[in-house]
């Protein structure tokens, strides 16, 4: 039997085995309907095929995707639904919403369109998919129903980006194995202008019923990771929206140049040649091998001691940086445009700080697996587990800098009331936190939550009072991709 991964997408799913049999699939079934008629009275035909992908939470693993290390995600229920037809009479993408709040979005049917990234679009997320999977220019009618919430750190983009791309296939008739569309959907995300890693869309493409995965990256491989009884995931809004698309250049892609400024350092301060270096070293997982020989001629392996060692904790001017590689940052990243945006709007490098999160993430990451796999009770794991989870945090918050202070205050809460351990989730900068709880309090967590975070803001009208469980849900491991023709 062909491996998980090795299957294709394009194979027509039954709405059974993606929401089960339980309301989720009532809910669905409500949603596709809409959606069907939605198209009729938009466009004057019915779809042809709908493609559906999940947002996902990341358990662990934050911001090392980008530099090559593995992470540990889960895709939620929450998904975007896409119907899709050909229009060969028009060469027009027409792309609507069933959320009014998104207004109709056309572009030319033309795959080699620039995206005009300085006047962002919600379409502009599907035209990343259709750039990257259409030869010739064939109209489409497009209609797009997302419950992922927007700017959540939960991946509503990846959702979208994936299903944008697996609807394109399916209305294009192409098929490829889970592995290599997880690969094509981040190529096509970059479009948008941010420097993704992968993570978001290997877990949408290639997530399965009742488990989390361990991703790794080159080359893209997904393994099973089924959580220890007893403990339930909570995904709980800061309502501080995080708009990476438009913040890319002082947060995200900040951070993946920060980091390769870092490895480039690291790798001639072990011993590269300057040019060597500059030319290849991406990733600080590329110089992993050489903190590692360093760290063990110390008596330890991990390569934060290296870091300890050879990147100074003061934040770098670009000068500095440049008497070290011997050569101008502009020059470095002079094929990258979003890396030059990163330049110019940066003040300095904090090189230590963003290497010693890496690769003391990318520990935390093989510990929460091999906790999750060892003999000890599900209690111990779950203990273990929410202690990991902890320390991921501060490491984000302390040397990454990527929470804000609406995540402070809501991971501060989930642990008073008595989560196992907290942390802020994806991206950061605003989002969602995820803590992990014992099963039995649950309810109650969640009703200390509405006390002690939302409720002020129902109050000032922030959300409405009826609107709670869009912003604090429990959530179990959820299905991947699929594609639907009824
Ligand atoms: P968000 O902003 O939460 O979708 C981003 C990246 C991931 C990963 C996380 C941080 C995209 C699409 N996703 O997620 O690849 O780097 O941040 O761990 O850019
Ligand atoms: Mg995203």
């Amino acid at each position: 039997m062909a491996k998980h991964e090795e299957t294709p997408v394009p194979c027509y799913s039954s709405l059974e085995a993606v929401y089960g049999d339980g309301s989720q699939l009532e809910e669905a079934k409500l949603r596709f309907d809409h959606l069907k008629s939605k198209f009729l009275q938009v466009f004057g035909h019915p779809p042809d095929v709908f493609a559906r992908s999940p947002g996902r939470v990341n358990l662990i693993g934050e911001h090392i995707d980008y530099e090559g290390y593995s992470v540990l995600p889960m895709a939620i229920r929450q998904d975007t639904i896409i119907a899709i037809r050909k229009n060969n009479a028009e060469k027009v993408l027409r792309i609507a919403n069933v959320n009014d709040k998104y207004t109709q979005c056309n572009y030319p049917a033309d795959p080699n369109q620039a995206i005009d990234l300085k006047n962002h679009r919600w379409g502009h997320y599907f035209i990343c998919g259709y750039k990257v999977n259409v030869g010739e220019p064939v109209g489409l009618d497009v209609i797009v129903d997302g419950t992922v919430p927007t700017g959540s750190g939960l991946s509503s983009s990846a959702a979208f980006v994936c299903s944008a791309t697996i609807a394109i296939m399916a209305a294009f008739d192409v098929n490829f194995p889970k592995k290599e569309i997880a690969q094509l959907t981040c190529e096509c995300e970059r479009h948008i202008g941010t420097q993704s890693g992968g993570m978001d869309q290997a877990i949408s493409v290639m997530a399965k019923t009742g488990f989390a995965e361990l991703i790794d990256f080159n080359p893209i491989r997904a393994t099973d990771v089924q959580l220890p009884a007893g403990g339930t995931f909570v995904l709980a809004h800061s309502l501080a929206e995080s708009q990476k698309a438009v913040t890319a250049a002082t947060n995200y892609n900040n951070r993946v140049v920060e980091c390769r400024l870092a490895s480039i350092v690291l790798g001639i301060k072990l011993g590269m040649k300057q040019q060597d270096a500059v030319s290849n070293v991406q990733t600080l997982s590329d110089v992993e091998g050489l903190c590692v020989s360093f760290a063990n001629s110390r008596g330890s392996s991990d390569p934060v001691i290296a870091v300890k060692e050879f990147l100074k904790e003061k934040p770098y001017t670009a000068e500095e940086i440049e008497e070290i590689t011997g050569e101008s940052l502009r020059s470095i990243f002079k094929n990258s445009p979003s890396s030059l945006d990163v330049l110019k709007a940066a003040q300095h490098y904090k090189l230590h700080q963003r290497a010693a999160h890496v690769y003391s993430e990318a520990k935390r990451v093989h510990a929460f697996k091999d906790t999750v796999s060892s003999d000890l009770s599900d209690e111990d794991k779950l203990k273990k587990l929410g202690e990991l989870m902890n320390e991921s945090h501060y490491s984000c918050s302390v040397l990454y800098e990527c929470s804000c202070p609406e995540l402070e205050e809501l991971v501060t809460i989930c642990r008073d009331s008595d989560a196992l351990g907290a942390r802020l989730t994806g991206a950061g900068w605003g989002g969602c936190a995820v803590a992990l709880v014992k099963e039995p309090i649950v309810p109650q967590f969640i009703l200390n939550l509405k006390e002690k975070f939302y409720q002020s803001r129902i109050d000032k009208g922030v959300i409405g009072k009826n609107d709670l469980g869009l912003y604090v849900f429990a959530s179990k491991p959820s299905s991947g991709a699929a594609i639907f023709k009824f």
